[in-house]
């Protein structure tokens, strides 16, 4: 059985390194070669987007950062808090707003983010965890995207419950139309509307609105597995590795208070702290204000200090 190989075939789920039969070569790291090309050449047109900046419109810095907001709001108050917790409840209005956002965000659909994030929370920091962080900083960041996944990610994967994943029509619909809703959302969309509303050259806003918002807002989330997983104080259990960390914390819109959140997963601030640099939070309550979203889980004051007494590292 190799620890060490090479991927054949052009994708990760292909039935050749498939996960039904292809159990024999996932060894600890198969590479996908497409996915370290693809990735290496998204941050080298990243890194040439910087140099677009000074000559952009201003519109469109301020539409580059809006896309990066709305991106990120598919992922934290979608696809994390929403579908992968059930930490609320949302209406269908706010449910399609949120798939949306979510195939801008092109970070796998809504389905396989829940489950690759469900077995981060049970199987955490073991084989079973998709980017578990013990095999260092740069797997758990990006190197879990260039590997097929450890046997145990999709045997252990198995046994969690995600019907009711399936049985959200949002949810099945955004898999069935994922690409196409990609190439529209985070490509198509983000490019046109300068070009179109304000003369900007395609060139800019394909850069800025679509490779830098994309590479940046790729990096925020990864940061939660990587930098929140190992820097940081453990105030409410200190046994787990993940870490209140504030820089992760702005870059991610609310999602770096991680050992807050892997304590009281359920919580739908992911925070102690409520609204307090947590924009994910002011956006689920605007949604509860609206009555598009309701049954929002909290942990108590008093459970919270239980914990922090039992388990904490005694930092506040
Ligand atoms: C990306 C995701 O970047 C980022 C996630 C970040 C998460 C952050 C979380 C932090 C908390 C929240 C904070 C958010 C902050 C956000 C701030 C934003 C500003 N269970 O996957 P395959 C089975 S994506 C059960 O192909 P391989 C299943 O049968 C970037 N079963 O595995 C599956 O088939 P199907 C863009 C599982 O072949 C089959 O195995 N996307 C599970 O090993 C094959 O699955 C890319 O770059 C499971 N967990 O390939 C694509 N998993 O799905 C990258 C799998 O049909 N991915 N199965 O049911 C790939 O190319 C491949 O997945 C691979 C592995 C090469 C990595
Ligand atoms: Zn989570
Ligand atoms: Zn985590």
């Amino acid at each position: 059985m190799p620890e060490f190989g090479v991927s054949e075939g052009c994708s990760g789920s292909s039935d050749d390194d498939g996960a039904s039969d292809g159990v024999e070569i996932r060894g600890r790291w198969h590479i996908v070669w497409r996915n370290v090309i693809l990735m290496s050449l998204l941050h080298l047109g990243a890194f040439y987007s910087l140099f677009l900046i000074p000559k952009a419109h201003p519109f469109t810095w301020i539409w580059s950062y809006m896309c990066f907001m709305f991106t990120a709001l598919g992922i934290t108050a979608g696809a994390h808090r929403l579908w992968s917790h059930r930490s609320y409840k949302a209406k269908l209005p706010l449910r399609i707003f949120l798939a949306v956002a979510n195939s801008m965000a092109f970070q796998n659909d809504i389905f396989e983010w829940c489950r690759d994030h469900r077995a981060h929370h049970k199987y955490s920091e073991t084989d079973a965890d998709p980017h578990n962080a013990k095999r260092g900083f740069f797997f758990a960041h990006i190197g879990w995207l260039f590997v097929l996944k450890h046997r145990d990610v999709i045997e252990k994967g198995k046994r969690l419950d995600v019907s009711d994943l399936l049985a959200d029509p949002v949810v099945v619909f955004q898999r069935k139309y994922y690409k196409i809703s990609v190439v529209v959302m985070c490509f198509l969309l983000p490019t046109l509307v300068p070009w179109f509303f304000w003369g900007e050259s395609m060139w800019n806003s394909y850069f800025l609105a679509s490779i830098l918002r994309y590479t940046i807002s790729l990096n925020a989330a990864w940061l939660v597995n990587s930098a929140a997983h190992m820097y940081g104080n453990q105030p409410y259990d200190k046994n787990i590795n993940p870490r209140e960390n504030q820089f992760v914390t702005i870059g991610a819109i609310g999602e770096g208070f991680h050992n807050f959140h892997h304590t009281f997963p359920f919580d739908y601030s992911a925070s102690e702290f409520g609204i307090r640099l947590n924009p994910t939070t002011c956006f689920i309550d605007l949604m509860c204000w609206l009555g598009l979203a309701s049954n929002r889980k909290k942990a108590s004051p008093e459970m919270i200090m239980a914990r922090r007494l039992k388990t904490g590292d005694g930092s506040t």
